[in-house]
């Protein structure tokens, strides 16, 4: 599929559900983005200030106008300042998720009459020696209890540096001390960021964005990864399953649930109440031949991982999945709910349910979600969807008859024992492939949709290109429910797409070439991959040594932002399909994309055309190479730039 016909996706279930919108004239993200333009140039070049009442104040971006704040402040200034405030939002928000799984957790370990139940006992013993806790004679709970405390105690702290974060290799925690970028109290970082960036506090770009790294190395290295942790302590550890993937997971002839958001807690439950013979006989006596739950982004991710719950659709299927007309209830929590959907529910019998007291949205019914009460509340949201099932007798239903295969649920230890064998765990195998040169290297590819960009074409194409060149994948949230759309989560259907090395590790250990990880917040266990990679040894002393790169080809949240930086300043290279919004920012572009490497490893580019990212990811991997001095890659495969390409076609 081309990047210059005029489709709105890549995906021929969402290319379906566009039509079908057209023809009843629902208006979506798209048709709102072209209202939208243009676009605020100073906006999107970050030269746009209104922290202060003395202004808005504007740069010029061309030198003719101001170049000045009214206080005083340059456009690096200006810029340091919203991306800063950026990083806080979405540290903030992986975070905020992450301390209500703490929440749980304390609830489960404390009351025996809660629904949720510790359920990984060897999780949590080691998460409690971790945190220096006595394991000895105390009960999971018991350890539970205290981990949770502890966990607590991580947002609030004043001093000192955060646990989790002790995990990284030394060189890379020795560059965090050194530039007093290691996190604190993930509150702590979060809420001085506010702080130096309210009007006349830091003026200086570097040091604004330090502390801009701070907050997110708070998130990747404290609040996602506590998410991940606890959740796996709570719902259990994911493990290697098959489900489904797009929207024709949905059936015409059954209730339809969608869950879409972020939190795992409220999911779980009614993956149980779904799934109870009293809802199955209750959705059979209004005629429906039984219930259907799937998801949308990455709260489906999680039920997924754990449950093999089919998913409906990545971030810019929301509107499509309502526009088959086929939803009886959406269940949203918090994070990359569009406010939009209550007034499209509207169109149709779909009733849309918030349940977080954090998210309330237009025309939405709420139901608070209690942990209390966790499983008569999703008893409770699950009659309701049953309910209004009969509601949509002799409506227009259109659900695209397309659905794919796909294997998820990959985590930091189940890699570990694919590689190595259960008995032997080991990442030995991986870094071997990568020394001998049958893989290239390994490639993160994680992030969102946005309407700027082609439904998925970036992640797609890059993953592919990646794949022929011989690069493991590792995935998470959208990305990879674009990936799994596109068959590269199929392991039978994904081969055909590597290069030959590739095709012989994933043969020899028996893993796809594309490794779904999870959600959002579980980009923490990509982090523990690559601490495992480095430790394993052969491949350099830091993640910045490891023939590794990252990219996030269709990004748009404050989250993205966050990740991007912890990311970067943990060592690696990476590449985002839309600029960060600095570019009217001559010195703090120059020090994002070129002088932050000095500093930490791991530096931004920035690059909307996905097969290009791929092969800046492929040069950088080949410069890694060959620092470490590693044999050369077994099977090279030739690259015509694309101009070139462009030549050739011409001829
Ligand atoms: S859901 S943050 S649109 S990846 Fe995690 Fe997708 Fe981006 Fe939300």
């Amino acid at each position: 599929m081309s990047s210059k016909d005029n489709s709105i996706s890549i995906d021929p279930a969402s290319e379906q559900m566009l039509e079908s919108a057209a023809s009843q004239e629902l208006e979506l993200a798209w048709d709102r983005y072209q209202a939208m333009l243009p676009q605020c140039g100073y906006g999107q070049l970050g030269l746009c200030c209104k922290i202060c009442v003395m202004g808005p104040c504007r740069i010029d971006p061309f030198g003719q106008g101001p170049q000045k704040g009214i206080c005083g402040a340059t456009a690096d200034i200006i810029a340091a300042r919203n991306l800063a405030r950026m990083i806080a939002g979405g540290a903030a928000a992986h975070s905020d998720h992450g301390r209500d799984v703490a929440h749980t957790l304390l609830t489960a370990a404390s009351d025996p009459n809660c629904d949720y139940k510790v359920i990984d006992e060897k999780k949590i013993r080691a998460l409690a020696e971790e945190f220096g806790i006595a394991t000895e004679g105390k009960s999971k709970e018991e350890l539970a209890k205290a981990v949770a405390e502890m966990s607590f105690a991580e947002f609030g702290q004043q001093h000192g540096e955060l646990k989790f974060a002790q995990r990284a290799p030394d060189d890379q925690k020795k560059r965090w001390r050194e530039h007093r970028v290691m996190p604190r109290g993930i509150d702590r970082e979060i809420v001085e960021i506010m702080h130096r960036t309210h009007m006349g506090v830091d003026n200086d770009p570097k040091n604004i964005i330090l502390q801009g790294i701070r907050a997110a190395l708070a998130d990747g290295w404290g609040g996602s990864m506590i998410a991940t942790e606890l959740s796996d302590v709570l719902f259990g550890r994911p493990n290697p399953l098959k489900s489904m993937v797009n929207l024709g997971v949905m059936k015409a002839d059954e209730v339809n649930i969608l869950v879409h958001g972020h939190e795992p807690t409220l999911s779980e439950m009614l993956v149980a109440a779904s799934q109870d013979p009293e809802m199955i006989k209750l959705a059979e006596s209004k005629g429906a031949k039984g219930i259907t739950l799937a998801g949308i982004c990455c709260t489906a991710n999680e039920i997924l991982m754990r449950h093999g719950i089919a998913i409906a659709g990545n971030f810019l299927q929301q509107e499509l999945a309502l526009s088959t007309g086929a939803v009886d209830a959406m269940i949203v929590d918090v994070q990359c709910v569009m406010p939009a959907l209550g007034e499209l529910a509207k169109c149709f019998h779909t009733k849309l349910i918030s349940t977080s007291p954090k998210a309330k949205f237009p025309f939405a019914e709420h139901i608070e979600f209690d942990e209390s009460k966790a499983l008569d509340i999703a008893k409770q949201i699950i009659i309701t969807a049953i309910e209004n099932f009969p509601k949509r007798k002799g409506k227009n239903v259109c659900i695209p008859d397309i659905r794919e295969n796909m294997v998820a649920g990959f985590t930091a230890e189940s890699v570990f024992e694919f590689l190595g064998g259960r008995y032997r765990p080991s990442y030995r195998p991986l870094n071997e492939g990568i020394i001998t040169g049958r893989l290239r290297g390994a490639a993160a590819i994680v992030g969102c949709n946005n309407p700027k960009i082609k439904h998925d074409y970036g992640h797609v194409t890059m993953t592919k290109e990646l794949l022929a060149n011989d690069v493991l994948v590792v995935t998470t949230g959208c990305t990879a429910i674009a990936d799994a759309k596109a068959g590269l989560l199929d392991p039978g259907e994904a081969l055909q797409y590597c290069g030959k090395g590739l095709q012989e590790i994933c043969r020899a250990v028996g893993i796809p070439p594309v490794l779904h990880l999870g959600s959002c917040v579980d980009i923490s266990r990509i982090l523990v991959v690559l601490c495992n990679v480095v430790s394993q040894g052969g491949l350099g002393a830091s993640i910045a040594d490891l023939p590794a790169a990252g990219a996030a080809p269709e990004w748009m949240s404050e989250k993205a932002v966050a990740i991007g930086f912890y990311v970067v300043a943990s060592g690696v290279y990476t590449v985002l399909g839309q600029p960060l919004p600095v570019q009217g920012a001559e010195g703090l572009t120059k020090f994002l994309c070129q002088d932050i490497e000095d500093i930490f490893g791991g530096k931004f580019a920035f690059e909307s055309d996905p097969v290009e990212a791929a092969h800046m990811m492929l040069d950088h991997i080949d410069r890694k190479r060959s620092e470490l001095k590693l044999a050369p890659v077994l099977y090279p495969v030739p690259y015509a730039p694309k101009e070139v390409a462009e030549a050739a076609v011409a001829v």
